[in-house]
This record gives C-alpha cells, structure tokens and sequence, in this order.
C-alpha cells in the first residue's frame, strides 16, 4: 500500500474455512474475519486466520472492541493486522497501539503462540511483528471527527478506516448516499493522509469500491461474504419467481 497499491479486501462472516480458501484464492488481497459483528469466539478466529493463511490473501481481523485481550488474540491467532472499530481520542488510538505493539513501542505479551510458531520461534516473530503487523483504526463517531486532528496523528496507527454505516448512524443522518456524509468521509480521508497515515474504506457495491480507490483510498472492504451471499440469492430467488413457468406472466 505505501507503494501505491490499491487493495480490495472484504469481511468474513461465515465461520466455515472453506469459505476464507475460496474467496482468498479467487483473488481478495486480504480478508477480515469479522469479530465486531459476529458471535466469533477466538478459536474460530484462529481457524479462519489459518484458513486465509493457506491463500496469497493478507489476514486481517477486525476485533470486537478496542480491547488488549481480543486484539492480543488475533494477532496471537497470526493476523497480519487488526482493525479496531470505534476510535474516538488520540487517548483511545494510543491505548489500541499499546495494545497491539510489543515492548519497546507497546505493552502486548509475547508467548508461544500460533503467531510465533507455537513457541519455535518467538525471537523471530518479536523481531518482525513491530514492523510487519498492520494496524488499522476505525473512525466512525461524532466524537472522532471532533478529535481526528489528534487522533490520527498518533504514532504506530498505520491506517485510518472509516466506517460509513456507524458513522451515519452517530451523526443522525439517514441517507447513506447523503452528501454530508460524503463530505465528512472524504475530510477524514484527506486529513489522515495528510498525516501520513494510510486510509481505509468500507463499499457495498463495486462501483463504489473503484471510486474510493481511484480518489486516493489505499483499502477497500468490498462488503461481506453473507451480504454477497444473500444478495446473489435473493437475485436468484427473483429470477426463479418471475419466471413465466412460475405464473409471473403466464397467470
Ligand atoms: C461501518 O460502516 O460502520 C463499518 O463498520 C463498515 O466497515
Ligand atoms: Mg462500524
């Protein structure tokens, strides 16, 4: 991504492997395993890193909250980086990377886990994992607009996502194609770039995805695996009902 490279990555919901092998082999640059939105325990968490692992995809996972264990959890389960959502202070940006940074830089433990090989390899992984784990913080509330200045110039946040969902919904706006909230995306957008920080974005259809990526934005989410899921089968299901054999147009 600091090279230029636009990534399309897209959340997984789904809490069978299978799913992570297919859509990391169809070509995704990396996949989130959901952990906000989902009823993920860690041991799914770590299967399904495990799956994406077995693809040329980047495993990322987004954690359920801005919390030291689950985030020590995921990049334990050997995440190449976790997404924090709701940031809202510099104070709540810095606690995500101490939490996700080991010592000198942060304070998350170092132990045998999956991340450093069960434990064969713990020099290695504390030498790599400061350098190599990719940090993502979500912005999606009034109080991070009030404080992005701050907030996105904290050290050792390497990339600033927004979350247009959440971020309509704390600011009181209905439309999700309202040019409020365009405007305030594409401000925090410029500002975290302005940082240097590497930005993020959430699309729920491809259109949009080119979009954001052809105004800048280093990473898109393209949906989910269950919204593609169900998207196409409701598709389907029209298709089938509509048909002429099904009485649509034929009484
Ligand atoms: C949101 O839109 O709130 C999201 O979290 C999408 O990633
Ligand atoms: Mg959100």
């Amino acid at each position: 991504m600091r090279a230029g490279e636009k990534l399309t990555g897209m959340f997984v919901h789904l809490r069978d492997p299978a799913v992570c092998e297919s859509l990391g082999r169809l070509g995704f640059d990396t996949l989130c395993v959901e952990g906000e939105h989902t009823a993920m325990g860690p041991e799914t968490i770590e299967r399904l890193v495990s799956a994406v692992e077995h693809t040329p995809a980047a495993a990322l996972v987004r954690v359920a909250g801005n919390d030291p264990s689950a985030i020590a959890c995921a990049l334990d389960a050997g995440a190449q980086g976790v997404v924090v959502p709701r940031v809202s202070s510099a104070a709540e940006a810095m606690a995500a990377v101490q939490a996700a940074r080991l010592p000198p830089v942060g304070l998350r433990g170092l132990g045998p886990s999956r991340a450093a090989a069960h434990g064969t390899d713990i020099p290695g992984y504390q030498r790599r994992a400061n350098d190599e784990l990719l940090l993502a913080i979500m912005v999606e509330t009034r109080q991070a607009l009030e404080e992005l200045d701050e907030l996105v110039a904290v050290d050792g946040v390497d990339l600033v996502f927004v979350g247009p969902g959440d971020l309509a919904s704390s600011l009181g706006i209905e439309d999700p194609r309202s040019p409020e909230l365009r405007d305030a995306i594409v401000d925090v957008l410029a500002r975290a770039r302005e940082a240097g920080r590497l930005t993020g974005m959430f699309a729920a259809t491809p259109e949009d995805a080119v979009r954001w990526h052809a105004s800048g934005v280093n990473l898109v989410f393209l949906g989910s695996d269950m919204m593609w899921l169900t998207r196409a089968a409701a598709i389907a299901l029209g298709d089938v009902r509509q048909a002429p054999a099904n009485g649509a147009t034929q009484g």
